[in-house]
């Protein structure tokens, strides 16, 4: 080793030794949301993140990174897991290919609103939690989405009239959904859902008026069936290791701030949801408050086949998901 190269050693080991010691004052994560500004999602995660630097008194400060800048909604559970990230947020059926467990939340009219949501969740965040446990992830708390309804170009007002139509899928649930509908499913991210809608590639969408207010959906959509499908949700993931390094203390703060951020999420959903449909209208879509008779039966049945598949790849532990969201 040369002079020079022994030199740089030694100023490359004295900004590590910085560096630990600036760590140990303050430990600094990054959190990585899927969402705008603007959407309570991110606005719940924010304030998970203010909460925690404050019950630790600035020992861990967490920068949010909205609008999936640092990774994609299918690449955010493998960067928790291999620590690219510390944290992540993220909708939890996304990961169905995986397991069925984690899209239990999309089985279209297993449950519609909110009350019967947050059973659904309480009877499969063990699962959920056990299936993280194992790959080195921990999840914190949950937020969810308003009920899914149908975005369209055009009016509908039988299933026929999805026949072949190009619509939005955004895990693997919704892309069965679309099938079943008879309609033809593409993948497209909530981002670029208004220029898949100008330019042909998508005229049909099942999201919440959320992602509808998100995207500006009255640019590109006239029609709104408010068929309150089912209610997906994004869960927020914290890399085991990571937490396991943090002090006692901070450990503590996080649980107690997640346990908050998942009680605000819920709340925030519930209280925004009619005002987000309003939004719509005032827009100048056309909201009709319910689907027609015919296109609600239609997801009934889509509901049946979609219930019935999910049970049979899930198996034991998703029968007993069922029998403990039903009692
Ligand atoms: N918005 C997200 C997922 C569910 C929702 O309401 C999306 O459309 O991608």
């Amino acid at each position: 080793m040369n002079n020079l190269s022994r030199l740089a050693m030694a100023a490359m080991a004295c900004t590590l030794g910085l560096h630990v010691v600036s760590a140990q004052a303050a430990e600094r994560w990054n959190m990585t949301t899927e969402n705008p500004e603007g959407n309570y999602i991110t606005a719940v995660a924010k304030e998970f993140s203010a909460d925690v630097e404050k019950a630790t008194a600035g020992e861990l400060s967490i920068r949010v990174h909205a609008n999936s800048v640092l990774f994609k909604r299918p690449e955010v559970k493998r960067a928790v897991q291999t620590g690219q990230v510390q944290l992540g947020d993220v909708l939890m059926s996304v990961l169905g290919n995986e397991d069925p467990i984690y899209e239990v939340d999309s089985v279209p009219f297993l449950a519609r609103n909110y009350g019967d949501a947050q059973k659904l969740w309480k009877a499969s965040r063990p699962a959920v939690e056990a299936r993280l446990a194992k790959q080195g992830i921990k999840l914190l708390y949950a937020t969810p989405w308003p009920p899914q309804s149908i975005y369209s170009k055009t009016p509908i007002s039988v299933m026929e009239d999805f026949k072949g139509m190009k619509f939005r899928a955004y895990n693997p649930a919704t892309s069965r959904m679309a099938e079943l509908m008879g309609a033809v499913p593409t993948v497209i991210n909530a981002g670029e859902v208004p220029q898949a809608f100008s330019t042909g590639i998508i005229s049909g969408m099942i999201t919440s008026p959320m992602t509808g207010v998100d995207t500006q959906a009255w640019d590109f959509a006239k029609y709104y069936y408010d068929v309150k499908a089912f209610i997906p949700k994004n869960f927020v993931i914290v890399n085991e290791r990571s937490f396991k390094r943090l002090p006692e203390a901070s450990q503590q703060a996080v649980l107690d701030a997640a346990a908050r951020a998942e009680q605000r999420g819920w709340e925030i959903a519930e209280a925004q949801t009619s005002k987000l449909v309003a939004t719509l209208a005032e827009n100048g879509m056309q909201v009709d408050p319910a689907a027609p008779a015919p296109v609600e039966a239609g997801f009934q049945s889509i509901g049946q086949t979609m219930s019935a598949e999910w049970l049979s790849k899930a198996g034991a532990d998703g029968q007993a998901i069922i029998d403990a969201y039903k009692n």
